[in-house]
C-alpha cells in the first residue's frame, strides 16, 4: 500500500475535462516591477488588549470542532462569499493568490458530487488505504458513506493552481501554491467556525479528476479539499479527542 502523502500525489493527469473546460484558470497579471509601496494601515492597540485578545481567539478557537452530521438549514450564500473572502486574504507566494473556490449548493450538483466521492471511497476504505489506515480511523468512525455532502447546505472546493499562464501565452510560476492554499485553507476553517457554522476537511482520495470534470475546472487546478458548510445536526456527535497542551507543542528557547 501507498501512504497517504503517496496517494495523495499521484498524477492525475489523462483524465479529460468532459464538458471543455478552459485550459487553465486566469489570467492572472504578474505584478509590476514598480510596483507602487504605501504606509501601512495599522493601529497599534494597548498591551493589555493584545493579551486579551490573544486569550478570547485561543478560547474561540478551542471549540472548533470538525463535523461530520449536517443540518439541511439553509445558509446565505452570501455568508459563503464573505467566508471565501477572508480565505482570499491569505499570504501567498509572489502574492499569486493560487487558489479557487467552487461552491456548489444546487441538491442535483451535490448529489454528483456525493455519487464520485463515495463511489471512489469505497474502493479507499477496502482496497487503497490498508489496515493499518483504517484501523487509525475506526475511533474517529469515518466510512465511505458521505451523506454530509448532501445534507450541507454548501460544498466549498479548494483547487490549487499549479501555474497560471501569462497573456503572451507563457507560465506563471505559483511559488509554493501547496503551502498558499494550506494556509488559506487554515482561514477558511477560521472564518466559517467564527460566523458560528461548521465544516469538516474532508480529502476526496482519488476524486480530483472526476470531481474536476464535473466542476469544469482547468487542467492547471487540482483539487486539495472539500469542505461541507452548514449546521451540524441537532444530535450531532464527536469524539472525545483531546488537544496536546502547550508544554507538548512549545519549545521555549
Ligand atoms: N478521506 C477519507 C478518509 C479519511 C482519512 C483521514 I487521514 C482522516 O483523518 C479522515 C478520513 C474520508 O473522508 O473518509
Amino acid at each position: 500500500h501507498l501512504s497517504p502523502d503517496q496517494l495523495a500525489e499521484l498524477p492525475e493527469d489523462g483524465v479529460e475535462d468532459e464538458d471543455g473546460g478552459e485550459d487553465t484558470a486566469g489570467p492572472a497579471p504578474s505584478l509590476p516591477a514598480d510596483l507602487e509601496h504605501v504606509p501601512l494601515d495599522y493601529k497599534r492597540p494597548p498591551e493589555e488588549d493584545v493579551a486579551r485578545r490573544a486569550a478570547e481567539f485561543y478560547r474561540l478557537m478551542d471549540k472548533r470542532r470538525t463535523v461530520r452530521a449536517f443540518s439541511a438549514d439553509p445558509v446565505p450564500v452570501g455568508v459563503v462569499e464573505d467566508i471565501i473572502r477572508a480565505a482570499g486574504t491569505a499570504p501567498s507566494g509572489a502574492h499569486t493568490e493560487p487558489w479557487t473556490y467552487v461552491v456548489v449548493s444546487s441538491p442535483e450538483l451535490k448529489q454528483q458530487v456525493r455519487d464520485i466521492v463515495e463511489q471512489e471511497e469505497l474502493v479507499n476504505y477496502t482496497q487503497r488505504m490498508g489496515d493499518q489506515w483504517t484501523a487509525d480511523l475506526r475511533p474517529l468512525r469515518t466510512g465511505w458513506e458521505k451523506p454530509y455532502l448532501t445534507d450541507a447546505p454548501h460544498l466549498v472546493l479548494v483547487f490549487k493552481q499549479q501555474y497560471s499562464l501569462k497573456e503572451d501565452g507563457s507560465r506563471r510560476n505559483h511559488y509554493y501554491n501547496e503551502l498558499s492554499v494550506a494556509i488559506a485553507s487554515g482561514l477558511l476553517i477560521t472564518a466559517i467556525h467564527y460566523s458560528g457554522l461548521v465544516t469538516l476537511t474532508s480529502t476526496p482520495l482519488n476524486c480530483g479528476p472526476a470531481l474536476r470534470a464535473l466542476l469544469g475546472r482547468p487542467a492547471n487546478e487540482k483539487l486539495t479539499l472539500l469542505l461541507p458548510v452548514g449546521y451540524p445536526a441537532v444530535d450531532a456527535e464527536v469524539p472525545d479527542l483531546k488537544r496536546k497542551p502547550l508544554e507538548d507543542i512549545l519549545v521555549r528557547l
